[in-house]
């Protein structure tokens, strides 16, 4: 019998790809080469999902209930297919008239692969658009009842979280070390709905009114002529804007210090900004302000190493999320929130809470913790979780409102607005990531990227046929229940509150709270952020503001710049320091840290493999590095090369001294290992690595006669924080110790 056409040709075609037939050729013309590396022919498995990647547990927003069969992953089987599951037996070939034929339009496959490549990417959000997200779990401690009924914050309440860290004015594919706002935006599917706290890594924001929020982001935003610079307010339109718009002093200042350059995403706080409305069981109202508190600490990178990782590794944030969640070393914040009387005029010992450009001293009203978020898994497609999820101010549960800040105001807008173009429609609640736990019933219908198949016909109400369905919540469990706050009868105008037009005193404030080291790091960014200005018009008027901050700061950035200091122009705001707006001070758990260990050829291997079994075992990330990768004996492997370590991703180094850390690269061993002179040169690239951690204010620690390398480094011995041990671990435990206070904070000379 005649063979099945469609078979004969699958089978060719997989005999050709396996390099045991001949394909159809031109005559005279040798067929393709078949690849040397096969593919493994057997069907294998898929991974099991995640439990993201199937439905939520309970029920969906397309209306599924518990108990319902769980809905058909977007990704099953074993064997390729098109889009609608149709198996495919080849797709490195567009059907052609003949091997070297034209190719026919008839090619559904070719089709359909090149559409929908094509369409693959959606526009990036248009601010925090470069971003890494962590699913986790968020545990109350019952402590928030007396002032909110959200069932989230009950007693060890166990609420599923999704969230996503960003940075605010690059592209996606900026860098993370940019100095920026960073995002903390975290969504909790609780029972009772989603609730989002869209907050960030500044307690402040630049604008009071959200109408202002386009001209902010546009003049921070690169120039729209040449489109420079990326992800960086190092340029004339910011600080033309920020100089001339005084009610940004406050934020910028933030920007300028060290929390505008994280260490890392899990070592930053969180603040929900302005000032929410909070209702307990009975009915009773507080105003409350929402704040992260990181296990870690909150630590900054310093501005060289922040420029350097920008070049050296522009995922730095990223890749430190994703490594400390895979090893095990799960970041943790405690939320706690600040509360007030909810009284008419919405003030606190003399602080307006309804402008989003002044913070609350916690010295005068202290942060109360009320749970626990751990981060613990990462997401399986960065795409469909990290790319998708769309935060909303507007999503809250009962217990969680809303007050009168304009600038909250102009959020509830924009967060929904945007995903319409963002995520093509107004169905962006149905992607996976954006379902809530909580049961579905909304009479929403339609739209673009509709999932849900509607039963009934009556998505309306009242009905009477569909039975009445679906019926009213109780106001006791609803959200949305308007707590009636008396709005004083006005006119309509635009215009702000006097209280709003303080823009120096809470500046002057932050100033004063901060160390000399900080200090010094801030005059340090302003320097060169105005540097980088070319309008002298703009640099004076932001000396201006910098004297209406404080004459030292003002003077220090201006004898910088070399331009004279501006007097003030409005009185010294007479303000007491906030201790706790400082980073420094205190020493933190070291989880997760990274330590270089550095070693050259016949180094002491056995020091080196205890030191690194002690850094594992105490929740540290050691990096062995060597001259070449591979394997270096004692059962010890190089994780970095003298080529591709920087010192920028070590939080401290070790260095085995012993006999040199010399390599081939740089003629340092012409001796062969053992022999007189081998070593005797050290490698630059060892050189730099030591002179920049040691720069950036990083312990490091030596065993095995160490001293001559630091000092080729520049290094003088005793230097503080810089350890020459006798053995190993004696280095190490030295080195752990400085390591708790973040930086050996003697290095740094502050002028000020
Ligand atoms: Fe915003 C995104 C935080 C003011 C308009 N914002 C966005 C994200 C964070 C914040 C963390 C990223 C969410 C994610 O990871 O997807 N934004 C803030 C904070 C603000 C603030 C803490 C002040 C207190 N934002 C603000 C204003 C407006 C917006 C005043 C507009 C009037 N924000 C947006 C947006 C974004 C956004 C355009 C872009 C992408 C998105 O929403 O989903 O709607």
């Amino acid at each position: 019998t005649e063979k099945n056409p469609v078979k004969a040709m699958a089978e060719k075609a997989v005999d050709a790809l396996r390099g045991e037939g001949p394909a159809d050729g031109v005559p005279g013309v040798p067929n393709s080469e078949p690849p040397t590396v096969a593919e493994p022919t057997e069907p294998r498995e898929p991974l099991p999902p995640k439990p993201d990647q199937g439905a939520p547990a309970t029920g969906t927003a397309t209306g599924r209930q518990t108990g319902a069969p769980p809905t058909v992953r977007a990704q099953d089987g074993a064997y390729l297919t098109t889009s609608t599951g149709t198996r495919l037996y080849d797709t490195d070939h567009s059907l052609k008239a003949g091997p070297r034929g034209p190719v026919l339009l008839q090619d559904h496959h070719l089709r359909e692969k090149i559409t929908h490549f094509d369409h693959e990417r959606i526009p990036e959000r248009v601010v925090h658009a470069r971003g890494a997200g962590a699913h986790g779990v968020f545990v109350g401690y019952g402590t928030a009842s007396n002032v909110c009924k959200a069932a989230l914050f009950g007693k060890d309440v166990e609420t599923p979280v999704f969230t996503r860290f960003s940075t605010v004015l690059g592209s996606r594919g900026s860098m993370d070390t940019a100095r920026d706002t960073r995002g903390f935006a975290t969504k909790f599917y609780t029972t009772e709905g989603v609730w989002d706290l869209v907050a960030n890594n500044i307690p402040v924001f630049f604008i009071q009114d959200g109408i202002k929020f386009p001209d902010v982001i546009h003049a921070g935003k690169p120039h729209p002529d040449r489109e420079i610079p990326q992800a960086q307010s190092a340029h004339d339109t910011f600080w033309d804007f920020v100089s001339l718009h005084t009610e940004a002093t406050h934020h910028t200042l933030w920007n300028m210090s060290d929390r505008g350059i994280p260490r890392s995403y899990r070592m930053m706080e969180g603040f929900g900004v302005h000032t929410w409305r909070l209702q307990n069981a009975a009915g009773e109202t507080t105003l409350a302000k929402f704040h992260w508190k990181p296990k870690l600490g909150v630590h900054s990178l310093t501005w060289e190493e922040a420029q350097i990782t920008g070049g050296v590794d522009p995922d730095f944030h990223r890749r430190d999320l994703y490594d400390a969640i895979e090893s095990g070393a799960y970041p943790s914040w405690e939320l706690g929130i600040q509360v007030f009387p909810d009284t008419p005029e919405q003030t606190f010992e003399g602080i307006d809470l309804l402008d989003s450009t002044k913070i609350v001293p916690e010295e005068l009203a202290p942060v109360q913790p009320i749970g626990l978020l751990t981060l613990n898994a990462n997401p399986t497609n960065f795409f469909a979780e990290t790319e998708q999820v769309a935060f909303h101010v507007g999503h809250l549960v009962p217990g969680i409102d809303v007050t009168d800040d304009p600038l909250l105001a102009g959020r509830l807008f924009s967060y929904v607005d945007t995903q319409l173009s963002r995520l093509g429609g107004p169905n962006f609640n149905q992607i996976p990531i954006n379902r809530t736990h909580a049961p579905v019933n909304d009479m929403l219908r339609d739209g673009f990227h509709q999932h849900a198949d509607h039963t009934g016909v009556a998505p309306y109400k009242p009905n009477s046929l569909d039975g009445g369905c679906p019926f009213f919540a109780g106001a006791d469990t609803s959200a949305f229940v308007e707590t009636p706050v008396e709005v004083p009868a006005a006119s309509k105008v635009r215009e702000a509150p006097l209280s709003y037009s303080d823009h120096f005193s809470q500046p002057r404030q932050f100033w004063l709270s901060m160390t000399p080291v900080e200090r010094e790091h801030i005059i340090h960014a302003y320097t060169f952020e105005l540097g980088k200005c070319y309008e002298q018009a703009v640099k004076e008027r932001t000396l201006q503001t910098l004297a209406n901050i404080d004459p030292e700061l003002c003077g220090q950035v201006a004898a910088g710049l070399g331009l004279p200091a501006p007097e003030p122009t409005v009185p010294l705001a007479d303000v007491q320091p906030s201790p706790a707006l400082s980073q420094l001070g205190r020493t933190w758990p070291l989880d997760g840290r990274l330590i270089g260990i550095v070693v050259g050829e016949g180094g002491d291997l056995e020091g080196v493999r205890a030191v690194r079994d002690a850094v594992l075992t105490a929740g540290m990330v050691p990096l062995v590095v060597a001259p070449a990768g591979g394997e270096l004996g004692a059962g010890l492997t190089a994780q970095r090369t003298y080529a591709t370590a920087r010192s920028v991703e070590f939080d401290a180094v070790l260095v085995a001294g012993t006999p040199g850390l010399g390599s081939d690269a740089y003629g340092a061993r012409d001796a062969k290992a053992g022999e007189p002179g081998a070593g005797a040169v050290t490698d630059p690239r060892v050189l730099l690595l030591l002179s920049e951690a040691f720069r950036h204010g990083k312990a490091i620690g030596g065993w095995g006669g160490v001293e001559p390398v630091l000092q080729a480094a520049g290094i003088a011995p005793g230097a503080p924080g810089v350890v020459d041990a006798d053995s190993a671990t004696g280095a190490l435990r030295e080195v752990t110790d400085l390591m708790g206070a973040h930086r050996v904070w003697e290095r740094f000379a502050p002028r000020v």
